[in-house]
């Protein structure tokens, strides 16, 4: 098989950046390991930047995100007891964000490129990436037993954290910065109507919560806990009791429903530079990985996304390859601003291991500040809605 582009991946990278070729007529074919239900069903992210919204309704997969999705113009911040808002379209200019969980923007996503006639094989996971450096790159692909092959003139590695194009890039050209968070998310999926009309980022000696959601009868809860932990040392009563006790308020309480999903991630944050070696191009997650405390990972893929389609669209139209040429460095700058805004975000809103009474007082106080400042409030608000030029 040959294609324009090979992209190995179908989560939101892989899907936008297909989508945003074909509109300007470019081919491709996009590989993925799973099957089509189960990528539609991946609970994960459920924030979107006004940017994100913006890419989606100008091309045309907005119709639903539109009538379903809910707009958020503040979250809060919940500490000691106290609740405070941060406006975050006050402070913005107006800009916002949309709570849409991600398995919907992949849905819509998959059945717009169906219905366009693109190319998704799904249960078709890539095994290798070979010839980058040559101007007919290949991947080798597994679907039904069988080792094919795609040749093509550029592969975009829309893999996401443990995929295998990243490895298809010699050691010795990448540098990779990491760390790694002493905690993890356990996050779960009720059947509830939520408790609150906007997100609750909160801070507890016992350590960080978050009530966000998906829906006016699901919602979305998250409690710090061990990177080691196991699922089975967190039974739906425990979740329930951490989680009542974090956003303790008074005249406000959590209502509890039916688990329907539960997971632990950990918290780490990866980058390897440069994002590109020859015709691989790394796209999303395969590239940098950031906790979810800024709520930034499913952005910033879709970021990048719309950075290489337009690189890719100059090429083939001018045969000139500037945009290309600076797609690692144009990605790299709002990837590093991003990862800043989520340890930041991570670190004032965390307890860590070794953090006694004096750690507690700087926490606070640093919480106390971003909602009396409106200079701080203001830059938490411009990142978490996105910035538009970084
Ligand atoms: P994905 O979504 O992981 O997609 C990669 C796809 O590649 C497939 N794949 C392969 N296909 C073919 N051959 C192979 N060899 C393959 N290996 C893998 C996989 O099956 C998959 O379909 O990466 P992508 O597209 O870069 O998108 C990134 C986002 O998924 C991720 O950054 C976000 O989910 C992160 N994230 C959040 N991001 C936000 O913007 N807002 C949020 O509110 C938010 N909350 C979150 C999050 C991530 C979380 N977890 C579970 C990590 C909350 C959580 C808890
Ligand atoms: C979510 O709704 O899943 C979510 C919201 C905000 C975050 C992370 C995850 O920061």
């Amino acid at each position: 098989m040959r294609t324009q582009v090979a992209i190995v991946g179908a989560g939101p990278a892989g899907l936008v950046l297909s989508h945003l070729l074909a509109l300007q007529g470019i081919e491709s074919v996009v590989l993925e390991v799973r099957d089509r239900e189960y990528v539609e069903r991946r609970v994960r992210a459920g924030v979107l930047e006004q940017g994100t919204v913006d890419l989606l309704r100008a091309t045309g997969v907005g119709e639903r995100l539109d009538r379903e999705g809910l707009v958020h113009h503040g979250i809060e911040l919940r500490f000691e007891g106290e609740r405070h808002r941060i406006p975050l379209s006050d402070l913005t200019g107006g800009r916002a964000i949309t709570v849409y969980g991600q398995q919907e923007v992949v849905k819509d996503l998959i059945r717009a490129r169906l219905e366009a006639g693109g190319q998704i094989l799904f249960e078709a996971g890539a095994v290798g990436v070979d010839d980058i450096e040559s101007s007919r790159p290949i991947v080798r692909y597994r679907q039904g037993g069988e080792i094919r092959e795609i040749e093509c003139d550029v592969v975009a590695g829309c893999d996401g954290s443990h995929g295998v194009c990243r490895e298809a890039i010699p050691a010795g050209a990448l540098g990779v910065f990491q760390k790694e968070y002493p905690f993890a998310w356990l996050g779960i999926l009720a059947t509830v109507a939520p408790s609150t009309e906007e997100l609750i980022y909160a801070y507890h000696e016992r350590g960080f919560a978050l009530h966000s959601l998906r829906s006016p009868k699901l919602s979305r809860l998250y409690v710090q806990c061990r990177p080691g932990d196991a699922l089975e040392s967190w039974p739906d009563a425990r979740i329930w009791d951490e989680l009542h006790r974090r956003f303790a308020l008074d005249g406000w309480s959590l209502a509890e429903g039916p688990i329907v999903d539960k997971s632990i991630t950990p918290m780490r944050s990866l980058i390897v530079e440069p994002m590109r070696h020859g015709r691989l191009f790394l796209v999303g997650d395969a590239a940098h990985i950031v906790p979810p405390t800024g709520a930034k990972g499913l952005n910033l893929a879709v970021a990048d996304a719309r950075v290489l389609a337009e690189g890719l669209v100059e090429w083939y139209r001018t045969g000139r390859e500037n945009l290309l040429d600076r797609y690692s460095d144009t990605c790299l700058r709002r990837v590093w601003r991003v990862e800043h805004f989520s340890w930041w975000m991570t670190s004032m809103l965390h307890r860590f291991d070794d953090d006694g009474p004096f750690e507690h007082r700087l926490h606070l106080s640093q919480l106390r500040y971003v909602c009396r400042s409106t200079a701080a409030a203001t830059s938490l608000a411009e990142n978490y809605v996105g910035l538009e030029t970084v």
